[in-house]
C-alpha cells in the first residue's frame, strides 16, 4: 500500500490538511484530469486539526494546475523588447550577482528591492530576510501581505502590543455571537466558515452578524445583515460603542484592570449617536441597535474580519475600532471570544513570524528597535549596526522608487504585481522603467513576466519541503512529494545561492530546508511567537502543532489544538495593558463625485485564486466564468440604461475597463463590484486595478484596494457621446 503524503493546501489561510497520492497506484486506474493527463490524487486529511478532513473546490482541484504552463528553465533578455533566451542557472545567477555588486558599489544597498509573497514557505521567507536585511544591509524586503494583512498587523500591534491572532478555530464552535465584518468567509475561507455555520445551525441561540456592502454568500447565512456603505465601518463600530456606553453594557473590571485609553476613546465615541451613524452607514437605527444589543447580551462574542477592513486608507483605525469593542466588553482571552483576523494566503502568518515586511525582523521584531536589531545581528554574526534602523520600501513605494529611478534592481518572487498592485497604468509604467527586474515564479506566461529581464523557475508546493502557518497559528510541514519540472529550484535555495555568489558563503551553508527551519526557530525563542520547540522532524512525526510552542514543551492533548493568546488578560505592552485606539471616521480616500458617482469595490470569487496562474488553467473553473463581469444594482442599471449581460465601460480617474454587466440586488445601489482575478493574459481590458488608486493607510501603508470612484457607461451610450472607442482603449 502506498501511504499518502500529509501536507497543507497551498491556497488560503484557513490551512486545510491534505493527503496526496501519486496518479498511478497498484490495482487502480491511473488518476487523470478532464484532458486525460495523469494527475496526483488529493483528498482532505481527517487528522489535520484545523480542517478535520474537509476541503473546498480549490484544495480539491489543486493537482489539475500543477503541470500546466510551468516555467522550467532560467531565461534572460537585455531589454523588454527582446524575446527571452534560455540560459543556464550559472549564467542567470552570475548576472544577478555581478549586477548587484555593481549597484552596491555605485548606489548602495537601498537601490535593490525584493518583493515576496505570503505564498512563500517560512524557509523561503527566512533566507530572503537574511540575505536582504542581514547580508546586504537593506530593509527593502516587502511582500504582497502589504496589500493584504498589514492593517491587521498594525492594529494588533498597536492595540494588543503584538501581532498574532489570539483566537483559534475551536472558538468558531464556542461562540454565542459571531460578528463578521468586511469578510466573505463563505467564499474565501470556506472551511473555517463551515465550522461556524454548522455551530450556528445546531444552536438557535447563536447569532451571526455580517457587515458588508455586498450581500455575499456569507451574508446569506446571517441573522442580521448590515449593508453599510463602503468605508463607513468606523462610524458603525463607534456607533455600537456609543450605544454600549449609553446602556452601561461594559466590562468595567476588565477596562480598569487590563486596558488604558478608555477616557480618550469615550470622548470620540460620544460623537457617534445612532441617528447620525445609521444615516452615514445607510442602515436603519433599528439594525444598528440590534447589532449593539447582540454585542451587549451575548456572553461570548467572536469577530472575524479580512479585506473589507484591512484594504482601506484607514485600515489600521478600522481594525483598532473593532478591537475596542472587544476591550470594552471583555470579549478577549476566553474561549469563543476575541478579534480574529482571517489571514489570506497560506503562509502570510509565517511571513510575519520570519520578518517578511519592510519594517520587521524575524521573531516578531522591529527594525526600528535597537535591541531587536542587536539580537538578530548577533545571531547572524553581523557587525553591530549592519542592520539598517529604518524600515525599507513598502510594496507601493518600490513602484515609486522605480518611477524616481532610485530603485535600480527589483526582484519579484511568488506574486504577480502586474495584476495585483493598485493603479496598473502607473505600476506598468514603473516596471517598464526598471533597469533590472528579476522574476521568480512557478508559471509562464504570467503578466509580470512581460516586464522582466531575468526569469527564474521556482519549485512550487509539493516540489520542495517547507513549513507554513495558518490563521490559527497552526504550523504544518509541507513535504516534497514530486520532482520540480525542468530545472526549477526552491525559492530559499535561489536566495541562498545568490548570497553565496555575493561572498556570504558562511551565512548560507544550509544543506536542507530542515536546517534553515532549525536556524529560524531559534530566533523566535522567548518571543510571543515562540516556536523553538518545533522542528521539521517533530512536525513530520507528530503532525501539525500550534504556536506558542517553547523548547522542551511536550504535548498536552487537552490544549493541543485550542491554544489562545492573552488568557491571563496580560498583554505584551509596556504596562501589560491593552490600548483603546480613539479614531474618528475619515471615510473613503476617493469619495464619489458627480463625474465618478459610483463606489467600485473589488474582491474574490469562490473558485478563482487571485491572478489565475493556477485556477485559470483548470478548465471547469475557467468555463464557469467565461467573461469578467461587474455587479450593478438594477436601479442603477436602469438609470444607466444598462441591461443584464451587456458589456459596459467603467472609468476611474486613472484607467478604464470593459466588463459584462451582472444586475443583482445583492449589491447596494451606488456601489459596483468587480472581481480582482482578470489580468491582461486572461481578458482584454478587465483589470480591477486599472481603476483602483494607491492611497494607503498611514499606519500600515496598505492601499485602499476596496474602494475608488468610477463612472459606468453602457457601450451604446458611450458611442453616442462620441467618447473613445471600446476596443483596445485601456492603457
Ligand atoms: N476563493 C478565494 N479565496 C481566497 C482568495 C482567493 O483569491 N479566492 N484569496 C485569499 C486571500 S490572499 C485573501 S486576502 C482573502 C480575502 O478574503 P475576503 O476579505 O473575505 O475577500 P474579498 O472578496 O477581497 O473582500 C471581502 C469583502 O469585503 C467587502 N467590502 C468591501 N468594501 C468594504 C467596506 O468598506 N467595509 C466592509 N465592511 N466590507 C467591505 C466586499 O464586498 C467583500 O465581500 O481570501 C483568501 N481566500
Ligand atoms: N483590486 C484588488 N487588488 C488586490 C486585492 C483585492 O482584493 N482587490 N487583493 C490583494 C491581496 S489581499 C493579495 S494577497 C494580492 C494577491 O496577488 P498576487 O500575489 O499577485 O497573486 P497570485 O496570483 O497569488 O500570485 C502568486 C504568484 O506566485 C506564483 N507561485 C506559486 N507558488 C510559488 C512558489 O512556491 N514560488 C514562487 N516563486 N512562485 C510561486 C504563482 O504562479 C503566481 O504567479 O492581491 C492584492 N490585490
Ligand atoms: S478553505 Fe482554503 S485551505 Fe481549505 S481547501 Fe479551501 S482553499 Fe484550501
Ligand atoms: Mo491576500
Amino acid at each position: 500500500m502506498t501511504s499518502p503524503t500529509k501536507t497543507l493546501c497551498p491556497y488560503c489561510g484557513v490551512g486545510c490538511g491534505l493527503e496526496v497520492l501519486p496518479p498511478a497506484l497498484p490495482g487502480k486506474a491511473t488518476h487523470r484530469d478532464d484532458r486525460g493527463v495523469p494527475i496526483w490524487r488529493v483528498r482532505g486529511d481527517r487528522s489535520h486539526p484545523s480542517s478535520l478532513g474537509k476541503v473546498c473546490v480549490k484544495g480539491a482541484t489543486i493537482a489539475e494546475a500543477l503541470d500546466k504552463d510551468r516555467l522550467r528553465y532560467p531565461m534572460m533578455r537585455n531589454s523588454l523588447e527582446e524575446p527571452f533566451q534560455r540560459v543556464s542557472w550559472d549564467d542567470a545567477l552570475d548576472r544577478i550577482a555581478s549586477e548587484f555588486r555593481q549597484i552596491l558599489a555605485t548606489d548602495g544597498p537601498d537601490a535593490i528591492a525584493l518583493y515576496g509573497s505570503g505564498q512563500f514557505q517560512t524557509e523561503d521567507y527566512y533566507i530572503a530576510q537574511k540575505l536582504m536585511k542581514g547580508c546586504l544591509g537593506t530593509n527593502n524586503f516587502d511582500a504582497n501581505s502589504r496589500l493584504c494583512m498589514s492593517s491587521a498587523v498594525a492594529g494588533y500591534v498597536k492595540s494588543l502590543g503584538s501581532d498574532g491572532p489570539p483566537c483559534c478555530y475551536a472558538d468558531l464552535e464556542e461562540t454565542d455571537c459571531a460578528f463578521l465584518i468586511g469578510t466573505n468567509a463563505a467564499e474565501c475561507h470556506p472551511i473555517a466558515f463551515n465550522r461556524l455555520r454548522v455551530h450556528h445551525k445546531k444552536n438557535r441561540s447563536v447569532k451571526l452578524i455580517v457587515v458588508d456592502p455586498r450581500k455575499t454568500a456569507t451574508a446569506d447565512a446571517a441573522d442580521l445583515y448590515l449593508a453599510i456603505r463602503p468605508g463607513t465601518d468606523i462610524d458603525l463600530l463607534n456607533g455600537i460603542a456609543h450605544l454600549l456606553l449609553r446602556w452601561g453594557q461594559l466590562d468595567t473590571l476588565f477596562i480598569d484592570e487590563c486596558t488604558r485609553g478608555f477616557p480618550e476613546f469615550t470622548d470620540v465615541v460620544r460623537h457617534y449617536p445612532p441617528d447620525l451613524v445609521a444615516q452615514r452607514c445607510g442602515i436603519s437605527q433599528e439594525e444598528l441597535e440590534t447589532a449593539a444589543r447582540l454585542w451587549a447580551q451575548s456572553k461570548r462574542v467572536l469577530s472575524l474580519w479580512s479585506m473589507g477592513l484591512n484594504q482601506s486608507s484607514e485600515g489600521t483605525a478600522k481594525v483598532r475600532s473593532l478591537i475596542n469593542l472587544h476591550l470594552m466588553t471583555g470579549n478577549i482571552g476566553k474561549p469563543g471570544t476575541g478579534p480574529f483576523s482571517l489571514t489570506g494566503q497560506p503562509n502570510a502568518m509565517g511571513g510575519r513570524e520570519a520578518g517578511g515586511l519592510a519594517h520587521l525582523l524575524p521573531g516578531y521584531r522591529l527594525v526600528t528597535n535597537p535591541q531587536h536589531r542587536r539580537e538578530v545581528e548577533e545571531y547572524w554574526n553581523l557587525s553591530p549596526g549592519q542592520i539598517n534602523p529604518r524600515p525599507g520600501l513598502a510594496a507601493w513605494d518600490m513602484m515609486l522608487g522605480l518611477e524616481a529611478g532610485t530603485v535600480k534592481a527589483l526582484w519579484v518572487a511568488a506574486t504577480n504585481p502586474a495584476v495585483s498592485m493598485p493603479d496598473l497604468d502607473r505600476t506598468h509604467a514603473a516596471l517598464r522603467r526598471s533597469p533590472l527586474t528579476i522574476y521568480q515564479d512557478a508559471y509562464y506566461p504570467t503578466e509580470t513576466a512581460e516586464f522582466a529581464h531575468i526569469l527564474l523557475p521556482a519549485a512550487q508546493w509539493g516540489e520542495k519541503t517547507g513549513v507554513m502557518t495558518n490563521s490559527e497559528r497552526m504550523v504544518t510541514l509541507c513535504p516534497q512529494f514530486r520532482d520540480p519540472p525542468g530545472e526549477a529550484r526552491a525559492d530559499w535555495e535561489i536566495f541562498a545561492e545568490v548570497g553565496r555568489r555575493l561572498g556570504f558563503e558562511a551565512s548560507f551553508e544550509f544543506r536542507s530546508s530542515a536546517e534553515v527551519y532549525r536556524e529560524f526557530v531559534y530566533l523566535t525563542k522567548s518571543r510571543i511567537c515562540d516556536m523553538a520547540g518545533l522542528s521539521q522532524e517533530r512536525l513530520r512525526r507528530e503532525g501539525p502543532l500550534q504556536w506558542p510552542c517553547a523548547e522542551g514543551e511536550t504535548d498536552d492533548p487537552e490544549t493541543r489544538h485550542a491554544k489562545r493568546l492573552y488568557t491571563d488578560f496580560r498583554f505584551p505592552t509596556e504596562d501589560g495593558r491593552a490600548k483603546f485606539g480613539a479614531y474618528h471616521a475619515r471615510g473613503l480616500a476617493e469619495p464619489p463625485d458627480p463625474d465618478y458617482p459610483f463606489v467600485l469595490t473589488t474582491g474574490r470569487l469562490y473558485e478563482h485564486w487571485h491572478t489565475q496562474t493556477r485556477t485559470g488553467r483548470i478548465d471547469k473553473i475557467a468555463k464557469k466564468y467565461p467573461d469578467p463581469f461587474i455587479e450593478i444594482h438594477p436601479r442603477d442599471a436602469r438609470e444607466l440604461t444598462v441591461i443584464d449581460g451587456e458589456w459596459v465601460i467603467v472609468v476611474s480617474k486613472r484607467g478604464r475597463g470593459k466588463f459584462r454587466a451582472k444586475l443583482t440586488r445583492a449589491i447596494a445601489p451606488g456601489t459596483v463590484f468587480v472581481p480582482m482575478h482578470w489580468g491582461f493574459l486572461w481578458a482584454d481590458d478587465a483589470e480591477a486595478n486599472a481603476l483602483t488608486h494607491p492611497e494607503s493607510c498611514p499606519e500600515s501603508l496598505q492601499p485602499e484596494l476596496k474602494a475608488c470612484a468610477v463612472q459606468v457607461f453602457s457601450v451604446e451610450s458611450e458611442r453616442g457621446t462620441g467618447k473613445s472607442e471600446v476596443v483596445g482603449c485601456v492603457t
